[in-house]
């Protein structure tokens, strides 16, 4: 299961965390459907050992988090917070304590304010100082976590933060958010190769929010719509990361968008990974005209308004194995936002644990076809801040009352924890005959 440091940490302003955008940009108003932020949260600064406990009740054996570079960093640069980096050190001996792995994602949104005033991650030398904090994690837990990942959805942050907006921090630029995606890139491949030079023993990696993108007619306007969405969610990262090119129709389709670059750039993108983590929560219908009603397939919706389409997360890692040289890919993300219903103390969300059961069914369908795959991790183990969505939306196998911040295990945890069992129990009885893929790409 996964979460991350500003959707559940709290502790906004606490033993010397700095600010980050999602607070400057939670304090504009307009920004967050319920006008929340993300000060208190789930509180899990100061209740982490009761949610790793809830951990081990689940039986999972990973646990996906993200360290707070405004926590450990105050400023992006400059003098390090001991107190933060004490937090997250805490954290990964309270994990392994319990025989769960950390997964650690370093940059989960959240960069320190002071760097967006210095322009971002529209700035190079944010690249540089990206690395810097890679190393000051990797030197206080490096050897304890299972996994880095330097990115979590790249394409979030470019074009929902720089593009469109409606996410941290807030610009409407499309050259911009091309240079931010450039900037992502490259940091990426720079921080492997700092991280591969100072002996890091933990698997490396990059997650991509992906989707099938399908026109939503075989009209050439919707066909070629598509295409370029196609292009832009996925291409526009896959291209780089495995081929060290960004694909030539997106050059063309951006003009005078394209990002700034050094020659080396590229090449740099492409260090070899360990690992492709895959974010998936539906598939994306483009219409060239009226937008596509995602009621109109007859498949239930989430509280998101997302359309459940479980086939698609097949069609997409089958995708990834027939067009890229892939390494061994996890689900990094997957679940449900709905509304469950509380009876009697118990919360009864059918939907989500359908919703689960159908992806992972669907991740057995892609293994079937020939895909490595290392992992899946629901999203997310708590109800939390859902970014501009604030506390509404609801996509916690755990359900927290806000005001007491009482955890209750839904449904779908209790479901999730007995198919671990099972799952336990026959491959003890019957070791799968599948080899395990090697470490390394
Ligand atoms: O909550 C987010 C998470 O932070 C990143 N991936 C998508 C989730 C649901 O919107």
């Amino acid at each position: 299961v996964a979460t991350s440091a500003y959707q559940v940490e709290g502790a906004a302003s606490e033993d010397g965390r700095g600010p980050s955008i999602w607070d400057h940009f939670c304090a504009q108003s307009g920004t967050i459907a319920d006008q929340t932020n993300g000060n208190t949260a789930c509180d899990h600064y100061h209740r982490w050992s009761e949610d790793l406990d809830l951990l081990a009740d689940l039986g999972v054996d990973a646990y996906r988090f993200s360290t707070s570079w405004s926590r450990v960093r105050p400023q992006g640069d400059g003098e390090w917070n001991s107190k933060g980096l004490d937090f997250y050190e805490r954290l990964v001996d309270g994990l392994l304590a319990r025989g769960i792995q950390p997964y650690l994602t370093l940059n989960h949104w959240d960069l320190p304010q002071s760097l967006q005033l210095r322009g971002g991650w529209a700035n190079r030398d944010t690249m540089q100082w990206f690395v810097e904090y890679a190393l000051g994690i990797h030197a206080r837990l490096g050897n304890r976590v299972a996994s880095i990942t330097t990115h979590n959805e790249p394409w979030v942050i470019a074009h929902l933060g720089n593009e469109t907006g409606v996410f941290a921090p807030g610009i409407q630029h499309r050259a911009t958010a091309m240079q931010v995606s450039h900037h992502l890139l490259v940091s990426h491949g720079l921080a492997l190769q700092a991280l591969r030079a100072e002996g890091c023993t933990a698997r490396l990696g990059i997650v991509l929010n992906l989707s099938p993108v399908h026109p939503a007619t075989r009209e050439p306007a919707d066909v070629e719509k598509a295409r370029i969405e196609d292009g832009r969610l996925l291409r526009w990262y896959l291209d780089p990361l495995f081929n060290a090119s960004y694909p030539q129709d997106i050059l063309e389709f951006l003009g005078t968008d394209v990002p700034k670059m050094l020659p080396t750039d590229l090449q740099t993108v492409a260090t070899p990974m360990d690992f492709l983590g895959v974010n998936y929560y539906s598939r994306q219908v483009i219409s060239a005209g009226e937008p596509w009603d995602v009621h109109r397939s007859g498949r239930y919706v989430t509280d998101m308004g997302w359309e459940v389409y479980p086939e698609g997360l097949t069609e997409l890692l089958v995708r990834l194995k027939n067009d890229y040289r892939v390494p061994p890919m996890y689900v990094t993300e997957n679940g449900g936002a709905f509304r469950d219903t509380c009876v009697n103390g118990r919360i009864h969300d059918v939907l989500r644990a359908d919703y689960i059961t159908r992806h992972i069914d669907a991740v057995a369908e892609a293994i079937a076809q020939g895909v490595r795959m290392e992992g899946y991790m629901i999203w997310s183990l708590l109800d939390n801040f859902e970014w501009a969505s604030g506390y509404d939306k609801r996509f916690g196998i755990v359900h927290v009352d806000y005001p007491s911040q009482k955890r209750t295990p839904k449904d779908s945890a209790l479901w999730f924890r007995d198919f671990l069992v099972q799952q336990k129990a026959l491959q003890q009885a019957a070791p799968p005959s599948r080899p395990r893929a090697e470490h390394g790409a």
